[in-house]
């Protein structure tokens, strides 16, 4: 349908911003599935990059593509990362981890020399916030730390599998999502809950993104600074 066309064209067209040799930052979600893809192709065509996933699935994908892969025991600096986002505020701030990747998604991007972000067009906003904010906390304590979350006027929804358990990250953490409405200031949000002890890293990526690819049904559009 129109949003999956949408995805698909943001994903394929960030492929071309990758340059023979590179190392790049592989993100998470359904939008870089369609960047994998083309990413694999590309690489069966000759182009000569190596990947970082940021999750398992990423992983399993890149892997079922063909894109090489290495870690962060071989490389210390990534010339690009590629992912998603659930929400990109005029100023480029993201909220992401809807996939529940979001911490070693910002360990990627934090790597990066440029972070590209591909959104469908239904990503965009005016203010950040009306998406629930994923949080990433311990699970030792994490209803203390659910506690103090909620000093910061929010209360925070454990996040869970069909099944009713607590989802459990791939760093083996619980993830809780925070129902905001609207976020006025996230650099101030992202310090002060990233201060709260038990809290592994929150949604919110402020001042990291360098270009976004808007993808819709017939076309592409890149904003970048
Ligand atoms: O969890 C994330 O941050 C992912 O990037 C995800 O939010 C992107 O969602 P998508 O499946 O719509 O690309």
């Amino acid at each position: 349908k129109d949003q999956d066309h949408a995805k698909k064209n943001a994903g394929e067209s960030s492929v071309d911003l990758i340059q023979n040799g590179m190392t790049v930052g592989l993100g998470s979600g359904s939008t870089v599935y369609w960047m994998l893809k083309q990413l694999g192709e590309r690489a069966a065509n000759g182009l000569d990059v190596k990947g970082v996933p940021s999750s398992q699935q990423t992983k399993g994908w890149a892997e079922a593509f063909g894109v090489p892969l290495t870690d962060f025991a071989h490389v210390k600096r990534l010339d690009l990362a590629i992912d998603g986002a659930d929400e990109v505020d005029p100023q480029w701030q993201l909220v992401k981890g809807g996939g529940g990747a979001l911490v070693r998604e910002k360990i990627i991007a934090a790597s990066a020399n440029s972070l590209i972000v591909i959104i469908d067009e239904s990503k965009t906003v005016s203010q950040l916030g009306a998406f629930p904010l994923p949080i990433e906390v311990v699970p030792f304590g994490w209803e203390t730390t659910a506690e103090r979350i909620t000093e910061t006027g929010v209360e925070p929804v454990a996040r869970r599998n069909d099944a009713g358990e607590l989802f459990v990250s791939d760093n083996g953490n619980y993830i809780v999502d925070c129902h905001f409405g609207t976020i006025r200031e996230p650099r101030a949000l992202e310090k002060q809950i990233n201060q709260l002890t038990g809290v592994v890293e929150t949604g919110l990526f402020t001042d990291m993104a360098n270009n976004v690819i808007v993808g819709y049904p017939d076309r592409t559009e890149t904003f970048g600074h």
